[in-house]
């Protein structure tokens, strides 16, 4: 037996996991907020979409929405697209989905002090995850505006649909965002093999129990390898990924 890896976890993966997932859509918003003790800042939103429809885009829309008004705001939108998207959508297959937006945090202050006091993210229609094949995994995590990883917030927990933190001088991109809605069987074929397997397994029993730093596997997406991980890896034991479709 692997040393530290219950032997309860092994007899459960003597068996295949349950591979199919099934239909559905993505639009999940989000508000972002910020409480300066004398006033709310102005808030924002963003929209992201995962649509399996070839002809859906970026939307040049949004694009032209008005900026926030002056004085003091923040911000919130998708960062890799190259412009700041508060609407952006995927490409999304519902029965093998795939899709981490990266998002960042922005504050503004005309009198360049920084923003300070509590900064709240709300899930505006929690509904719209009944829609997700509940073999995805959906997730945010959280970065300090260093890159570090601060938090991890699993979206199917109603707990995680408000939080709150306290930041300090805010200006300019202080905090990011990471939505992921990955399959199940994407995110437990930690090589990237296409199969979960033996191989992926003895990675997970390497780092078990271990914080997991940005390039260490991690089924679950906390950036700890534990019970949690391997109940998913089980459930996916012997599946072919691609074959999901
Ligand atoms: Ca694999
Ligand atoms: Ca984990």
């Amino acid at each position: 037996m692997i040393r530290g890896v219950p032997r309860i976890v092994l007899a459960v993966l003597a068996v295949a996991g349950v591979c199919l997932a099934g239909p559905g859509e993505i639009h999940l918003q989000f508000k972002f907020s910020l409480e300066d003790g004398l006033s709310n800042t102005a808030p924002d939103t963003f929209s992201a979409i995962g649509s399996s429809e070839a002809s859906v885009g970026y939307d040049i829309k949004d694009l032209l929405d008005p900026p926030s008004p002056p004085g003091k705001h923040v911000r919130i939108y998708s960062s890799d697209a190259g412009v700041e998207l508060i609407r952006d959508y995927r490409p999304y297959d519902p029965n093998l989905p795939d899709i981490s937006i990266p998002i960042e945090l922005f504050a503004y202050d005309v009198n360049e002090s920084g923003l300070t006091g509590t900064t709240r993210l709300n899930l505006m229609n929690p509904s719209a995850l009944a829609g997700i094949p509940g073999d995805a995994l959906v997730y945010l995590r959280r970065y300090g505006g260093n890159g570090s990883f601060v938090q991890y917030y699993d979206l199917t927990n109603i707990d995680n649909h408000s939080v709150e933190w306290q930041v300090t001088e805010a200006k300019g991109v202080f905090g990011r965002l990471e939505l992921v809605v990955v399959d199940k069987c994407l995110a437990a074929d930690i090589d990237d093999s296409g199969r979960v397997d033996l191989r992926d397994f003895a990675v997970l029993a390497r780092h078990w129990l271990a914080y997991a730093p940005a390039s260490t596997p991690d089924v679950d997406g906390d950036r700890f390898v534990d019970p949690a991980d391997l109940e998913i890896f089980a459930q996916k034991w012997l599946c072919d990924c691609d074959a999901e479709k």
